[in-house]
């Protein structure tokens, strides 16, 4: 039997959780838009950390195609809201394609998606006022973090691994604080995207899907069209659109992509691109004509994608503000999309 913290990190899946969590063989993740994003960061966990086999779809696609599901596979759905009518749709389908058990990482407990799910996180990020997910996301990142551990622990995580990663779980109220005190060099920087029409996103690996995100943000709140890629990617097609109107956002953490990671921003300032590189303090970016970097506190490998979220959520707020658009309830959008 499991004792201790073992038990204490599974029962925040449900009772039940110890018990479906010994059977999983694959995971299928489900969720749209922010939560999405949050799904790709743990596919990267799940299959780096506890050798688990993850997919991962927006759920608008999910419900409406044939599938095909692999025995002993997790259903998991992510969502701030739970009442998003996608994503409950995707867990209705669900229900006749063979999984093991659904689990549903909800910020709403009185939501649809968690009265209708196995097993249940929640992520008690408090009420988003916003309608563009923020801190949601930041606690999804947490709760996913967990579930890669739990399953990692049957596979791949021995007790070295769990206790550095659950260090590095207990750290990050630190290095939140920490990276919130660069607000207002954020808000300095925010002044050169005020007057863009596009901006490019970088990152490799696992900040890649948080590329995606600060992306995301930057649509939402200040409406200016933005990309990301995978960094490796640019030089595929969108390395044709860098020129010195394009802002190109990086996300550069300390790790082993660190020096790829360089030498594609090598490419863009090559080609007149102005960079915003968001650094590991010891990674040895420096300021230059092209090149303003925004130093970030050296932080543990595996929570730098949550620890890198704030800067970004930072930036398409300043812009957002200096632009004047309402940052809390953006044009053409709904907090739970319901239809
Ligand atoms: C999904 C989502 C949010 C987005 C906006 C519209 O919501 O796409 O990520 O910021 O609020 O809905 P949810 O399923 O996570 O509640």
């Amino acid at each position: 039997g499991r004792t201790g913290n073992d038990a204490v990190l599974e029962q925040a899946f449900g009772s039940e959780a110890s018990d479906i969590f010994d059977q999983v063989k694959a995971v299928q993740i489900v969720a749209c838009g922010t939560s999405y994003h949050a799904g790709i960061v743990a596919k990267y966990w799940l299959e780096d950390w506890a050798g688990i086999p993850c997919n991962v779809e927006v759920a608008s696609e999910y419900r409406y195609r044939k599938t095909v599901t692999l025995p002993n596979t997790l259903f998991v759905t992510i969502s701030q809201s739970g009442q998003t009518a996608d994503t409950l749709a995707a867990l209705d389908k669900s229900k006749s394609q063979g999984y093991l058990a659904s689990l549903a990482i909800c910020n709403v407990a009185s939501s649809a998606l968690v009265r209708n799910s196995d097993l249940v996180f929640l992520t008690q990020a408090g009420i988003e006022i916003g309608v563009a997910s923020t801190k949601a996301f930041t606690t999804q990142l947490i709760a996913l973090q967990l579930l890669a551990i739990a399953l990692g622990r049957r596979s791949n995580i021995n007790a070295e691994r769990e206790k550095q990663l659950v260090k590095g779980l207990m750290d990050l109220p630190v290095f939140a604080a920490a990276v919130l005190q660069l607000n207002s060099h954020i808000q300095t920087i925010s002044h050169h995207f005020t007057e863009r029409h596009h901006s490019l996103f970088l990152g490799r690996g696992v900040q890649y899907p948080i590329a995606m995100e600060g992306a995301l943000k930057i649509k939402e709140i200040s409406y200016i069209h933005a990309e990301a890629y995978p960094s490796g990617e640019l030089k595929h097609g969108p390395l044709a659109l860098v020129d010195s109107d394009m802002p190109v956002v990086a996300v550069a953490p300390s790790g082993d992509l660190l020096e790829k990671i360089k030498s594609n921003l090598e490419e863009v300032a090559a080609r007149g691109g102005k960079l915003y590189v968001f650094a590991d303090e010891n990674a040895g970016f420096t300021n230059d004509e092209q090149t303003t970097v925004i130093n970030i506190p050296h932080c543990q490998e595996s929570i730098a994608p949550i620890i890198y979220t704030l800067p970004l959520q930072l930036l398409s707020y300043h812009v957002a503000v200096n632009k004047g658009t309402d940052v809390d309830q953006p044009r053409n959008l709904a907090k739970s999309v319901t239809v």
